[in-house]
């Protein structure tokens, strides 16, 4: 997944640009010249607990290399939940007893 993101500066210059956050490293830049950048995934995103996000959020940083103040963005992407995890028990485990020799199909739990 990928997309582009174009900043635009009245000096005239070219931009470099940049990712922040704490996610950016999730992420990659592929300058394209002039104002605009693509913007890449560098892997598979989950939305859900414990590594997930929603949504995921950094910022990219334009600098036209001038004396004039940097520009910031956010980006926040929203993942399309698909069920990916299997469903889970309460406990850890399950202890029950059953008498040795118990009748098929009876039993204590
Ligand atoms: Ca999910």
């Amino acid at each position: 997944m990928h997309f582009q993101v174009t900043a635009t500066s009245s000096s005239g210059t070219n931009i470099a640009f940049s990712l922040a956050g704490t996610v950016s490293d999730r992420f990659s830049l592929n300058p394209t010249g002039g104002s605009t950048v693509d913007v890449r995934m560098n892997q598979a995103l989950d939305r859900d607990y414990p590594d997930g996000f929603d949504p995921w959020v950094f910022n990219i940083v334009a600098d036209d290399e001038t004396d004039a103040p940097t520009g910031y963005d956010m980006i926040a992407l929203e993942l399309v939940d698909i069920n990916d995890n299997a469903p889970m028990f309460d406990s850890c485990c399950l202890v029950g007893q059953v008498p040795e020799r118990n009748i098929l199909g009876v039993f204590k739990f």
